[in-house]
């Protein structure tokens, strides 16, 4: 009999699709995969301090390493391991646009699995989210957020559906069978669940509108958009919906009991990419609040609201000085 093997994946839809690669890799690999559980994006640290109990032997997608690992797949630069145990006999870690990009290579690599064509269509759309590569493969950003799609319309769910472990389950068992969007995304269960959080996408939308904007003809002038979302759901890149121009927007975010201020570029106008070559970086800015990340997209997060507006404030007022500097730049 097979040896069965636990697969753990993060809960977006990169985990996903990773988890439906790695149970064909491992079946191929002669093991029982059996579909354990999703990972959320806060329990990170607990899993990487291995403090989320897992049956083992486990497989480990989309998430940091831990040593306990038999099996384990990321793409995270952040999260590259600096040492592999003896115990992980099967891994790979790229950087990779997706998870399931690193898997499919693994298994083309390996050369295991005939029909590895069938896997393409949901890697692409796992590196299309995962990467945010929306406006390279034609993508509007309203299909972000009110998807007609497949793809989209999944990813959006997972994103509602956040703490849903049955919801993804389903998905993954589905997709296995079928390895078809388009026929999971007919499904009843699918369209039931799109059905109830349709009115609350419409409502969240309006509210966006409200409470965004340029505040001032400076702003205008750079492109530079801010928003408050405190009170209905974020929407990364509902920016992009209302304001198609921008360059670069900076929103206050209230999600659970956290705030955060979350700045980005506009990943649609390739006009913002000449901010960043020429020095701009929104993670260096951030750090002065105790956040960080890319030069295009950064976070800092809050627990008092009062912190948040004070910090919003200032973090506008850098950025400004930094557009101002760059345009001058520019002009020499
Ligand atoms: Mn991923």
């Amino acid at each position: 009999m097979n040896k069965k093997i636990y697969l753990y994946f993060h809960d977006d839809f990169d985990g996903i699709v990773s988890c439906v690669l790695a149970f064909y890799l491992l079946k191929e690999l002669s093991f029982k995969p059996i579909i354990g559980k999703p990972v959320y994006s806060e329990e990170i640290l607990s899993w990487r301090k291995l403090k989320i109990k897992v049956k083992k032997p486990f497989a480990s997608l989309d998430l940091p390493y831990r040593k306990d690992a038999l099996v384990y797949f990321d793409h995270h630069s952040s999260n590259k391991p600096s040492k592999i145990s003896k115990i992980t006999k099967y891994w790979k870690f790229k950087q990779a646009d997706s998870c399931a990009q690193v898997i499919f290579d693994y298994i083309k690599d390996k050369n295991l699995l005939g029909k590895k064509s069938i896997f393409r269509e949901l890697v692409k759309k796992a590196n299309i989210g995962d990467a945010a590569l929306f406006s390279k493969f034609g993508i509007p950003p309203l299909e972000t957020i009110k998807p007609k799609r497949a793809a989209g319309k999944i990813a959006v769910l997972l994103g509602n559906f956040k703490y849903d472990k049955g919801l993804r389950k389903k998905i993954i068992n589905d997709l296995i069978k079928e390895l078809d969007l388009e026929k999971i995304a007919k499904k009843n269960y699918i369209k039931e669940r799109y059905k109830k959080i349709w009115p609350n996408i419409k409502v969240s939308l309006k509210k966006f509108k409200e409470n965004s904007g340029y505040a001032s003809q400076l702003h205008k002038k750079f492109g530079l958009v801010t928003y408050k979302t405190l009170s209905y759901r974020f929407m990364r890149f509902a920016p992009a919906v209302f304001y198609p121009k921008s360059l670069v927007w900076i929103g206050l975010v209230k999600q659970k009991k956290i705030y955060s201020i979350k700045i980005s570029k506009n990943p649609w106008n390739h006009k913002s990419d000449i901010l960043f070559k020429k020095g701009l970086h929104i993670g260096n800015i951030l750090k002065k609040f105790g956040g960080g990340g890319h030069a295009s997209v950064g976070a800092a997060q809050f627990t008092s609201y009062k912190k948040t507006k004070e910090s919003m404030k200032i973090v506008v007022k850098e950025i400004e000085k930094n557009l101002l500097k760059l345009k001058s730049k520019s002009k020499e």
